[in-house]
């Protein structure tokens, strides 16, 4: 369906994705999934267009959008590929916390290095032991003279390994979430190494990591914030996740609107029982309900991401609920697709089981679907 009601500034901000997603994406996004190829170049090529610093400060190199042109976007580049489209979504997380709770120097010497994706960046919260309940990380960065020295480990890396510096919550202080701090660590530091790549289910075009931090030093200055930003880390890595839930959300939206396009497409041309699949009313009614889940999907992620920018009260909640139903419902419509091609749905070369694989663990990351009820349930209860 076309996008109702869409400024000319808004249609080119969507068009603009929408073209590079089907001329850079689209044709490779099969051979990067079966060769694990993490597609560098490219993602080079969308940060010229502004895709790697999309609702970031423009005063350092940032596009200056709002969070609803982010959903859209990642929504297009979904569409042709959801891995590539989601590692560009935790970049984003990045180049906006550094950004946003950054100093000055900070700002000036990262945010025009991320936005031009000569520096990519990976985002490190979840550890070993301490996954949804992240508030009970362990990894330590205690202050020793001019530097603070880094410790432990992080689980299940996006980008462990390749990127260029990791955005790190580290504890410098009690127990819980007011003893967390943010830093920002180079890829090049002492004492920084990486486990070997995770071989998973699907995301095959961007390599997962542990990133190890065996007395990693960084300078003082390291600290996201400086002195101001001590205890401040937990809130800045919560805040950065509201966007990131959207954003992944919206990718799973344009994997499983590829996918129903096909569905819909193949259901026209095949036959069976002297008639097209999708004249049969039971058919009919499977498309029905995967059009409007589609639907209800967008606009359950426009409204929240309008609150995210307006810094609505509820912003919190109404990212969780996208999140939750978005990708759960998302994840249904490609399933269904995949079922509607028969046999040809689970060959590779149709596209449509990839894309089943790539949006089973948006269900997963960035927040479990469980955290994200936890998270709506407690917000209900406060009411
Ligand atoms: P656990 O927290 O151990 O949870 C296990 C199960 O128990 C889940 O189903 C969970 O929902 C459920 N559960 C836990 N607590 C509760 C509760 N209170 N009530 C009900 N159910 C509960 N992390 C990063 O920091 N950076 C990344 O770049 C990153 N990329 C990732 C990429 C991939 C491919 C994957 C798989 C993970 C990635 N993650 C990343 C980690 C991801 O965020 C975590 O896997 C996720 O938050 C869950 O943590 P866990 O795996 O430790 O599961
Ligand atoms: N936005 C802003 N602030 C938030 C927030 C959010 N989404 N969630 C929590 N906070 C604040 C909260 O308001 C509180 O602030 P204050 O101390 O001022 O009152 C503080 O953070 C502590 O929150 P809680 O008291 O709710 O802490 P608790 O430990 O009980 O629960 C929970 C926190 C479960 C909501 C949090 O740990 C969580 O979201 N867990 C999921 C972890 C996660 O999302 N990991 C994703 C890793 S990244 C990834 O997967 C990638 C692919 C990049």
């Amino acid at each position: 369906m076309p996008y109702p009601v869409l400024a000319d500034d808004d249609l080119l901000v969507v068009e603009t994705a929408r073209d590079f997603a089907r001329k850079r994406l689209a044709p490779n996004s099969l051979e990067w999934d079966a060769t694990k190829h993490f597609p560098v170049a490219e993602m080079v090529e969308a940060a010229s267009l502004g895709m790697a610093a999309i609702y970031t400060r423009d005063d350092v190199g940032g596009s200056g959008l709002r969070r609803i042109d982010g959903v859209r976007i990642f929504e297009e580049l979904s569409k042709a590929d959801p891995v590539t489209a989601a590692f560009l979504s935790i970049h984003n997380m990045c180049t906006w916390m550094v950004d946003t709770y950054g100093t000055q120097e900070q700002r000036n010497e990262w945010v025009p290095r991320m936005a031009s994706m000569d520096a990519i960046a990976s985002y490190c919260l979840t550890e070993p032991g301490a996954g949804s309940d992240a508030a009970a990380l362990s990894t330590s960065a205690r202050r020793d003279g001019d530097e603070f020295v880094l410790r432990g480990s992080k689980q299940f890396i996006s980008g462990g390994g390749v990127s260029d510096v990791y955005i790190v919550m580290a504890r410098t202080g009690d127990a819980g979430p007011r003893g967390i701090s943010t830093f920002i660590v180079p890829a090049q530091t002492p004492g920084l190494s990486f486990g070997p790549a995770e071989a998973k289910m699907g995301w095959h075009n961007q390599p997962t990591a542990q990133v190890i931090f065996d007395d990693a030093r960084v300078g003082s200055d390291a600290m996201l914030g400086g002195t101001d930003g001590e205890g401040t880390g937990f809130s800045i890595a919560m805040n950065g996740l509201n966007g990131g839930r959207l954003n992944i959300a919206a990718c799973s939206l344009g994997g499983a609107q590829a996918a129903y396009d096909a569905a819909l497409a193949y259901t026209a041309d095949r036959e069976a029982f002297g008639a097209p699949l999708i004249d049969e009313p039971t058919i009919r009614a499977t498309i029905a309900d995967m059009a409007m889940n589609l639907e209800a999907s967008r606009l359950m992620l426009w409204r929240a991401a309008d609150a995210l920018d307006a810094g609505d009260p509820d912003k919190v909640e109404l990212c969780a609920m996208a999140k939750r139903f978005v990708t759960e419902a998302c994840f249904t419509v490609a399933d269904q697709a995949l079922q509607l091609h028969g046999g040809y749905g689970y060959l590779h070369e149709t596209g449509v089981e990839k894309i089943v694989r790539d949006l089973r663990v948006n269900r997963i990351l960035e927040g479990t679907n469980e955290i994200m009820r936890m998270v709506i349930g407690r917000a209900e209860a406060a009411r």
